[in-house]
This record gives C-alpha cells, structure tokens and sequence, in this order.
C-alpha cells in the first residue's frame, strides 16, 4: 500500500517510520518545505521519506496526524479533488471541533491513542508504550465492518491497534483525560507528575461532571469519578513528561485549549447549560498564551 503521512509532529513521525520499518511505501506530506525529501531519525537510525504533493495520482491511505485547528484547512485541501478510489483518510487529533460531523469525509478513520512520542530537532522518540483504536469516523457507518487490509498495516507498525465500533466513546474519553490534566499543566507550569502536589482532585470532579453532562448530552456514558481516576493514572506514568500544551506555550504556538476545554464549555452554553469550570481553564489559558 501506498502511505502518505500528513504531520510530522511525532505521532506522525513515529508512524511514518514504523510503517517504513515494516516494509509499506511511505511518503511525507509536510506543511511547508523546499526539500524533495525529509529525513527522521529514529532509534539512531535515519530514515529517507520522499515528498507527497496533492493531488493524490494512485490510491493512498492518508495518516493525518495534525493540531485540532489544522483539520478544517486539512479537510478542505483534500477536498478540492477527489481521492483516488481504494484511499482511506485515517486522522488524529486531541480534543474536538464544533463542526466535526459536518466536515469530516465520509469514509475517514479516527485513530485514538495513548503512545507517547516525542521530536527533538529531526529525531522522533518513542517515549512511553500505549495502544490505539481505529473506528469510522461517520456515526452513521460505526457498525460497517473494519478496512482490514489499514487495519492490518496499522496494527502491525504500531501495536497495539484495537478496532472499535464506539471510536467516540474513546475520543471523549481522551478529551476528558486532556482536559482534566493539559489545562492545569499551563497554569501550576509544571511536568505532567507535579500536578500531584496541587491537590487538585476536587477541581477536576467538577471539570469531568461538566465533561459527562456534555457527553451523556451527545449519548455516551462516562463516570466523572473515572475519569479523575484516569487522568491521575495518566499523570502517574507520564510524570516526567511536560505536556503537549505546555509545550505549546513555551514555544508560542497556538495551543489546543479551543479545542478541549474550550469545546466543553462553548458546546454546553449551546446546550443549554453552562460548563463555568472548563471555562474558566479555557480563560487561563487563553489569558498566559496570548503573545
Ligand atoms: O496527551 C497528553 C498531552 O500532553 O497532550 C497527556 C496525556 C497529558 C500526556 O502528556
């Protein structure tokens, strides 16, 4: 199969490389680059990724593995012609935009997953062992059977890969752990582990039942309690790590709190209930990263 990785953040490099290592056809399309190639090192080995152009001339599958705020643009390039028959879109992005079911392609893939990766300059790391679910994207098709030829490929270059018919069960519940943990890591500005030392498990209760209200709203079941469960779980094994959003400020790059917190209490109000703890993250937030 031909691949083409869009994103090479270091989920996207993590999976450009191991669906090379694996023996799949490769390409890279990057934002912005004057290159004919691009080149990631990983594991002390360098790998050579020629540069995909749209449009798209034989049946590809996409792995698109970008920022919550790319994926409209994203949509819409791939959009401008029609893919080759035989391609897939598979994409991946924390948290949640207001018009997803409107924009998203009928036949596209959302994969979920708790690898952790990092980029130093062009070397990807892979820093900490997780799994994935892949599912339609579409509600409508979530029962329709699972593409096996990308599922195969997929599960064999990152395992472990689960299919999953409730895709979105799994994407609130990464929303949810984002929102109970990136949020609190820009204000303490502290590694993913210090948050223990904040005491700040009654903030995240009311965080997660503002979280479920929403989610049972759009019919999935989550359990508040869990999910601050889950969240400590997730601080506890990444607690070294700095996350991604904090990341994000440090840098001055646009950060994903739109799309996390920010989505939790704009979707509610739309709802018909406020979500005052998500929006107050989402002020802090927005308030230290405004450069
Ligand atoms: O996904 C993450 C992120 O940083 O975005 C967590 C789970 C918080 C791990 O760092």
């Amino acid at each position: 199969m031909h691949w083409a990785v869009i994103g090479t953040g270091a989920i996207g490099s993590l999976m450009a490389v191991n669906l090379r290592r694996i023996g799949e056809h490769v390409s890279i399309k990057p934002r912005h680059t004057n290159h004919s190639s691009i080149s990631i090192i990983h594991n002390a080995h360098s790998y050579e990724f020629s540069i995909t152009t749209l449009p798209l001339t034989q049946p590809t599958q996409i792995f698109a593995a970008v920022k919550a705020y790319q994926v409209e643009a994203l949509l819409q390039e791939l959009s401008q012609a029609p893919l080759p028959e035989g391609s897939s879109l598979i994409i991946s992005y924390n948290g949640m935009l207001d018009n997803e079911s409107m924009i998203m392609p009928e036949r596209a893939l959302h994969w979920v997953t708790t690898h952790g990766a990092y980029r130093h300059e062009n070397e990807v790391v892979h820093a900490g062992m997780g799994e994935s679910w892949l599912g339609w994207a579409q509600v409508e098709r979530a029962s329709s059977s699972r593409p096996a030829e990308v599922f195969s490929a997929l599960n064999n270059a990152l395992p472990l890969l689960n299919w999953s018919p409730a895709i979105n069960q799994r994407r609130w519940q990464k929303l949810a752990v984002n929102c109970l943990i990136n949020a609190f890591t820009v204000i303490h500005n502290c590694r993913n582990g210090e948050l223990l030392q904040h005491h700040l498990q009654h903030d995240q209760l009311v965080v997660a039942q503002e979280i479920c209200w929403l989610a049972q709203h759009r019919g999935v079941q989550l359990i508040p309690e869990k999910l601050v469960e889950q969240a400590h779980q997730v601080v506890k094994n990444t607690a070294n790590n700095f996350s991604s959003m904090l990341m994000d400020v440090r840098q001055r790059r646009q950060t994903e709190i739109d799309y996390l917190n920010g989505f939790v209490a704009r979707q509610s109000a739309v709802a018909g209930r406020a979500a005052p703890a998500n929006e107050k993250l989402w002020r802090q937030v927005q308030a230290i990263s405004a450069f």
